[in-house]
């Protein structure tokens, strides 16, 4: 009896040793460079946020994980839609991506896209920092990459070239650029309007040469980009739609990761998620949001609801909603819209 716990604890013992072993061995196997992949550069607040990112864990791991930023989703020849593949497969370690982007593989991240489900900032952390925000992790997770935090794009409000847009009917015929799934193209078509699908890198020279006549983007990136410069001079404050941004990693390259490094390029990823979040909402969160004035002197006009004109916008939307709502999943649909209602405001 004796001999065999002795037996039992010799063999545990080793496995210790060799799991240590094994730790440094991968150690030594660390790349050179960690590919980390985003649509926009450090002159908004996603780029910045994975500089944020790449800073913190350079830091803290004494230069043993030296990540480089990609952004323009150069990795995938900026077709950010095949971004969530080319992680899981490892042409990309490490990313911060939208919820859009990644909906053509994981269904569920629609939910963010549902038209008008998410009235303030409130609803959006409620969703992001709980119970829900867990079950869309596991979904990343299920789907063979590694969640590790939440950042933001924002609220994307609607540009175009031609008019002001105060009721539906004013999208009437307007040809507006969207990306990610199905469901943007019938949102737009449900407000009367002829949408067309394409990447954030073919959006702007459509723009400027006018093959189409508006977009949807935060403001964040509407200034950052200068969209007044190519044609676009009519914003609509409707915040029908908000994509947060998930910071993830590659599965087989986290497994490579010693437990200690594993803690920290996590720990980076949430505290840099939240410098991002405050960069992101910066000039928008406050009462007087101050971003919207500086658009205005940049010879934009910028139209904000009233509460009823808004209502016509949601109403003209619903059925996209109603139909989206089964497609994602019903009960996860109603659980975001049970968290939003309790939300504290
Ligand atoms: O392409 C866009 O509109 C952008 C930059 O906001 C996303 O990547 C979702």
């Amino acid at each position: 009896m004796k001999r065999r716990l002795l037996g039992v604890a010799l063999s545990a013992l080793a496995a210790a040793v060799m799991g240590l072993a094994g730790g440094a061995a991968q150690a030594q196997n660390y790349k050179a460079e960690y590919k980390l992949s985003t649509v926009l550069g450090p002159a908004f607040p996603w780029g910045k946020g994975g500089e944020l990112w790449a800073e913190l864990v350079k830091q803290r791991t004494n230069g043993r994980i030296n990540i480089k930023l990609y952004p323009g989703t150069s990795l995938v020849q900026g077709d950010q839609t095949r971004e969530f593949t080319a992680i899981r497969q490892g042409v990309i370690d490490m990313a911060i991506g939208s919820t859009i982007n990644w909906s053509p593989q994981i269904r569920e991240l629609n939910l963010f896209s549902l038209p008008f489900l998410l009235p303030d900032y409130a609803a959006m952390d409620a969703i992001t920092q709980g119970p829900v925000g867990q079950d869309i992790f596991a979904l990343v997770e299920k789907a063979g990459v590694v969640p590790l935090a939440w950042g933001e794009n924002g609220y994307r409000e609607i540009s175009n070239s031609k008019r002001d847009i105060k009721r539906p009917e004013d999208l009437k015929g307007l040809k507006i650029r969207v990306v990610g799934s199905p469901l943007f193209i019938d949102t737009f078509t449900a407000l009367g309007a002829n949408p067309t699908q394409m990447s954030w890198a073919d959006a702007q020279p459509a723009l400027a040469s006018g093959a189409v006549d508006g977009q949807e983007n935060p403001m964040s990136i509407f200034t950052a980009a200068k969209l007044q410069t190519v044609g676009q001079k009519h914003v609509t404050m409707w915040g029908y739609v908000a994509d947060p941004l998930i910071f993830v990693v590659n599965r087989d390259v986290w497994q490579s990761w010693t437990p200690a490094d594993r803690e920290i390029v996590k720990q980076a990823a949430i505290d840099a998620g939240k410098q991002e979040i405050e960069i992101a909402r910066k000039g928008l969160a406050e009462a007087d949001q101050p971003l919207l004035k500086d658009m205005s002197g940049l010879g934009v006009s910028v139209t904000r609801l009233s509460a009823a004109e808004r209502e016509a916008f949601v109403a003209a939307t619903r059925p996209v909603y109603d139909k989206w709502k089964n497609s994602i999943g019903a009960p996860l649909v109603t659980k975001a819209e049970q968290a939003i209602a309790a939300r504290r405001k």
